[in-house]
């Protein structure tokens, strides 16, 4: 198969353009090809996504809503098959899949409900009949670019609050997961979407990413993927004054104090650490554990780590999938041999996987380390894999410290059992995201999203708060004074 853009409610046809393939990270089967378009493809989607926005942002809101009420719908009816069509080209396994086409539809059905709230203010003016409140206004055509971890929840965070503000869009998503991209232009069209408000254009960052930046009618940009791309992305759109919305890597740490209860840290960090093959933006890579605690902690770990099962995800008993190519596999290995030779200790894993069943896909096995030094590359570096590093502390103090030590700022969480070590916790941890009493993945999508230092640019998606990156505020003052009244000089 095939896979075209989808602009201006049309499947573009093929033209001269080129194809890469697609593969199951799990089995390194073909599963489709994707196109490479160029700027030519982008300009055709702007103009598609700029004619719909005209009609797009006046439409009522509650109106826009209703497509959404009907995507989640559509997403809600054929969750098993999204779920399917993810595991097979992003890897994670079947259940996580199923979480992933599940958080879609929360978007869908929360950002719908904004549609009859969309709130701004009214406020007193400071003058006599004078009424003045703010809106908040759509912005035009905004670009999606989008990483292939989380292929369809990220997409929706961004896209569904675009809709329903009154914005149109044209998503990149990334060339190695464009499958789920495609089944959402399918529900897009089923749910009667009108034609240019979703246009999806396939293809690298380096020719579609930039021809979207570069393009004076794409007026917002909302990134997630690497800190390195991100920087690029924030530098381009910076030269062309565009409001840029970034979320880029982590370096999550769970805190394990020495009161915890040791066995629910430890199905917290597998399931944070591992799950999703560590390859999350939220996955923790760090375990900042308290002296007392830590022996049985690397204990209990090395225990848990020996039943977890490795495969395809497509297999229901299968706990950890493969990482998403030879790329990252190789990259993993490289952050292990670091981590020997700067001197910490390898407990469990540091090795490719590849005897018998294994061998056609990217598998990693799961990673401990011990005794690493807070400051070592494998502590301060993300590496995007089931690698975890464990670093002794003797206070909270000091937890808190080594937490913050890094350039990243997404999630962290604490275990323990006193209230007044997790009161200091949520207040003095520099992350967006902070657990207590569970791992640093699971965000629920009616909250902000995003993260501190160079995680982001300060903007947040999911939650209310994505409408900020959405909406222009406009505010309106009306007088119906009939005379002139001049604001901080007529009201003395
Ligand atoms: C990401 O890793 O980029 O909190 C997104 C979580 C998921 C989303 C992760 N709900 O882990």
């Amino acid at each position: 198969m095939k896979l075209k853009n989808y602009i201006g409610g049309k499947w573009q046809e093929a033209g001269d353009a080129k194809y890469v393939p697609v593969t199951n990270p799990a089995t390194g089967e073909e599963l489709a090809q994707v196109r490479l378009s160029t700027k030519d493809d982008v300009d055709l989607a702007v103009e598609a996504a700029k004619e719909a926005q005209k009609k797009w942002a006046l439409v009522p809101a509650p109106k826009r809503a209703d497509y959404l009420y009907e995507i989640g719908r559509i997403m809600k009816e054929k969750k098993e098959h999204l779920a399917q069509v993810l595991t097979k080209e992003m890897g994670k396994v079947i259940e996580e899949g199923r979480g992933e086409v599940q958080e879609g539809i929360d978007m869908a059905f929360y950002m719908a409900g904004e549609g009859r709230r969309l709130f701004g203010e009214t406020t007193p003016s400071e003058l006599a009949d004078k009424f003045a409140m703010s809106v908040r206004a759509p912005i035009g055509v905004v670009g999606l670019i989008t990483p292939w971890n989380f292929p369809v929840a990220i997409a929706t965070w961004k896209s569904f609050p675009a809709i329903v503000a009154g914005n149109t869009f044209l998503w990149k998503p990334a060339t190695e997961t464009p499958m789920m991209a495609y089944e959402m232009a399918k529900v897009f069209e089923e749910a009667g979407l009108p034609a240019g408000v979703a246009n999806i254009v396939f293809g690298s960052g380096s020719e579609v990413g930039t021809a979207m930046i570069e393009h004076p009618d794409v007026k917002v940009i909302s990134f997630t993927g690497s800190t390195e791309t991100g920087r690029s992305v924030a530098e381009l759109g910076g030269r062309h004054l565009k409001k840029v919305s970034l979320e880029m890597g982590g370096k999550n740490a769970v805190i394990v104090m020495e009161d915890a209860d040791l066995g629910l840290a430890v199905e917290g960090i597998l399931w944070s650490a591992f799950g999703t093959a560590g390859q999350r933006c939220t996955a923790c890579s760090r375990v900042i554990v308290h002296k007392d605690v830590k022996e049985e902690l690397e204990n209990r770990l090395q225990e848990a780590m020996k039943v977890l099962s490795i495969g395809d995800g497509m297999d229901e008993s299968v706990k950890i999938g493969p990482v998403i190519n030879k790329k990252a596999l190789d990259k993993i290995h490289r952050y292990v041999q670091i981590g020997k030779e700067e001197g910490a200790t390898l407990l469990v894993g540091g090795e490719i996987l590849d005897k018998e069943n294994l061998s056609k896909g990217n598998y990693y096995a799961p990673t401990l380390f011990t005794n690493v030094d807070r400051d070592s590359r494998i502590a301060q570096e993300e590496i995007f894999g089931p690698v975890v590093s464990l670093i002794e502390v003797s206070s909270l103090e000091e937890a808190i410290e080594v937490n913050n030590s890094v350039t990243f700022g997404l999630s962290s969480s604490i275990f323990s059992r006193d209230v007044n070590k997790i009161f200091k916790a949520q207040r003095d941890l520099d992350t967006g995201i902070v657990y207590v009493n569970a791992g640093t993945t699971g965000a629920e999508i009616h909250l902000p999203f995003g993260g501190t230092k160079g995680t982001g640019n300060g903007h947040r998606d999911s939650g209310v708060a994505a409408l900020d990156v959405y909406t222009e505020w406009k505010s309106i003052y009306i007088d119906f004074s009939g005379k002139l009244q001049r604001a901080q000089i007529d009201n003395s």
